[in-house]
């Protein structure tokens, strides 16, 4: 048995972001996954867009289901918090950890099978009653980790690596999450890293449901001829429709204009900003981006890029007017305010 570990010294001269972190403070343990699994790039786009954004590993929860997809939480922020559920059911466990503690940074990992199977449940109320969190699923077409069937996402028409061909249609979760509400909603490949990092900063700053379906090919079950979601297929088909250039702290940071950039504000008072591939694409207008995605699909394109944002995003703890404090920092006595309290709430349902 191979006892795979990383050295814990780093060098001294690493740099360090504002709360005084190096990047491989960010890192977990040594992946188990197959060298080349496009799992491991969104791994470490994960721990760039965390480290970039100052965000302390001890603020962050990060939670699974179950597949090779669901396993990497253990490759990145080692030092987080951490829960590997049932398979499909990681949405559930999260939103119940939100709604304990609203403080924390929401890291919602799981795969296409997780997902769009037995999670697909999960996963569309999650995205309609606006959980403040960041969904990635690592889209490839099969389930990786029971050796390459395939799943809800092949593409009708993509071949099995032995051959046999998917006659079923396919689930399309970003369109999905759009048809349902998400406020963000996103989609990029796991070998863009310039695209993917700025996607993953930009959904960690949204303030509520963020969506990125990232297309992660599986090296050992579809990467093939014939699979739509093999390397090559993705880098032929890719069409980006925009580009974030940056998020910007404060709005009047945002100077230079031109046409062909958008400038989006977020709930927590950034600016994100936009540059367009497609000058007629409007990542504000839901109805469009739903209709352009179809048209994409039709074309046997593969849309990337933020499909759509919403500026004022919707966040369930707003809407359920739930206690700002975090569960575990509430007393006895707010938990028990005693029987003439109850009284009072008793006579206003009268
Ligand atoms: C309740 C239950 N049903 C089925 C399985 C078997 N199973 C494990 S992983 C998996 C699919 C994983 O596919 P995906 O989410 O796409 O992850 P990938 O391995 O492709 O990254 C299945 C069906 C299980 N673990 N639990
Ligand atoms: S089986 Fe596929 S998804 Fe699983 S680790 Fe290997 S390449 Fe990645
Ligand atoms: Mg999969």
């Amino acid at each position: 048995m191979t006892y795979l570990a990383k050295p814990r010294l780093h060098h001294p001269s690493l740099t360090k972001n504002k709360v005084g972190y190096t990047r491989r403070d960010y890192e977990g343990r040594v992946s188990t996954l197959c060298a080349g699994c496009g799992h491991d790039s969104i791994s470490s786009a994960i721990v760039q867009a965390c480290w970039q954004l100052d965000i302390a590993p001890h603020r962050v929860a990060k939670l699974s289901g179950i597949g090779c997809s669901s396993k990497t939480p253990d490759y990145f922020l080692g030092a987080s918090h951490g829960f590997n559920t049932v398979h499909g059911r990681m949405p559930s466990v999260l939103t119940g950890a939100y709604l304990a503690n609203r403080e924390l940074l929401y890291l919602g990992v799981s795969g296409d099978g997780d997902s769009a199977s037995i999670g697909l449940g999960q996963f569309a109320h999650a995205m309609r009653r606006g959980v403040r969190m960041v969904y990635i699923v690592e889209n490839n077409g099969v389930y990786g980790l029971t050796k390459g069937q395939f799943s809800a996402t092949a593409d009708k028409g993509s071949v099995a690596k032995k051959g046999a061909v998917n006659h079923d249609s396919a689930i399309d979760l970003a369109a999905l999450a759009l048809q349902l509400g998400a406020t963000f909603v996103a989609r990029s490949f796991s070998g863009d890293k310039a695209q993917l990092v700025p996607l993953i900063e930009a959904a960690i700053r949204h303030g509520g449901a963020a969506f990125i379906d990232v297309i992660s090919p599986c090296v050992a079950f579809n990467n093939h001829a014939g699979s739509t979601r093999s390397y090559d297929h993705v880098r032929e088909h890719n069409e980006a429709l925009n580009r974030i250039d940056f998020i910007a702290l404060a709005p009047e940071q945002v100077v230079e204009h031109s046409p062909d950039v958008v400038d989006v504000p977020q709930a927590d008072g950034t600016t994100l900003r936009l540059r367009k591939v497609d000058a007629a694409y409007d990542p504000t207008d839901r109805l469009g981006a739903m209709h352009a995605m179809q048209l994409h699909v039709a074309a046997g394109e593969i849309a990337t890029g933020l499909l759509y944002v919403d500026p004022a995003a919707h966040d369930w703890h707003a809407a359920q007017h739930t206690a700002a404090r975090p569960l575990n920092g509430l007393g006895e006595k707010d938990l028990c305010p005693g029987a003439a309290a109850l009284a009072k709430i008793n006579a206003g349902l009268r």
